[in-house]
């Protein structure tokens, strides 16, 4: 895919010292990991409120822990994809990368990026509801929520649920980098919840440039300065071929 970029967004390319990524599901569907909202989005089966949140948790553990050994076998079993590996890569290109995910996947962490802020949480990591014991066990019988060796208490996946606050640190640090960088690219993501939604908002309000990289437009497109209309996976390289280029060219 060849990408035509005008000569005000490579000036910014150029110039740009401090960048982030705003990424959500949509960068790990070429991984094999199903989004939310789209057209094979797993939302469409099943109703988030009936899965994501604590109550339904509390009410059927047993079928929302199933529903997440369903996923994290998927994740598992996903690798990184261009895309992720295209994000890592920009840390020898920019002095400063943050990347501020929506995704529970583990994805940029196993890509190699080193600075990640995980929003939702992390889908490989499990606490007791009771005495908040961390477990990231992957032994654990498939479809029935184990219970806490220390107290008893039920085993739940460490992710953030509809009505559950987002972790302080993980979101302070992601509004830090936003108020900070010069770029802030928005790739795979419908930009429908709250409060991560406010992130690139954020970054728009501190005068950073926003590109957005999306397979179609969303609620934030009208935000956006650059919409690249592309898998993450072919405009994300593509975006790093650029820059590498521009490098050349001045030394
Ligand atoms: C909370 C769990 C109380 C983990 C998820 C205003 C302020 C605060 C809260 C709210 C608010 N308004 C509404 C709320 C409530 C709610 C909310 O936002 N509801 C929405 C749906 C209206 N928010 C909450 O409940 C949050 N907590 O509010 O606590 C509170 C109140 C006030 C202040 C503080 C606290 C908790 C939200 C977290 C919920 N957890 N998941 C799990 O099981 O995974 S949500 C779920 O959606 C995932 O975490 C996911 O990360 C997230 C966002 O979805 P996306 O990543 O954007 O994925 P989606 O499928 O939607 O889109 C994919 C995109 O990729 C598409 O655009 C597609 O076109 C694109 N794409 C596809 N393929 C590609 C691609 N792009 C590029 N390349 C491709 N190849
Ligand atoms: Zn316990």
């Amino acid at each position: 895919m060849a990408l035509d970029f005008t000569e005000h967004f490579i000036k910014h390319l150029k110039n740009a010292d401090r960048i982030m990524f705003f990424t959500g599901a949509g960068i790990s569907a070429e991984s094999g990991i199903p989004t939310f909202r789209g057209k094979d989005g797993i939302w469409n089966k099943l109703k988030p409120e009936e899965l994501a949140n604590f109550e339904a948790f509390m009410r059927n553990p047993d079928m929302v822990w199933e529903w997440y050994q369903y996923r994290r076998k998927i994740v598992n079993d996903a690798k990184p994809n261009k895309g992720h590996l295209a994000i890592a890569e920009m840390e020898n290109l920019f002095s400063e990368v943050t990347v501020v995910t929506q995704n529970v996947d583990n994805l940029h962490n196993r890509a190699g990026s080193s600075k990640v802020y995980e929003l939702h949480g992390n889908i490989e990591r499990n606490y007791c509801v009771d005495c908040k014991t961390f477990y990231s066990d992957k032994d654990w019988d498939y479809n029935k929520a184990p219970h806490c060796v220390n107290c008893g208490g039920l085993i739940r996946p460490d992710v953030v649920w509809f009505g559950e606050f987002l972790p302080e640190d993980q979101f302070m640090g992601g509004e830090k980098a936003a108020s900070l960088c010069d770029i802030c690219f928005v790739v795979g993501t419908s930009a429908v919840v709250y409060p991560a939604a406010y992130i690139p908002l954020t970054a728009k309000q501190s005068g950073a440039l926003i590109v957005e990289v999306n397979i179609e437009h969303t609620e934030l497109s009208r935000q956006a300065d650059y919409t690249f209309l592309g898998q993450s996976g072919d405009v994300l390289p593509e975006i790093v071929k650029k820059l590498k280029e521009l490098k050349k060219n001045d030394f």
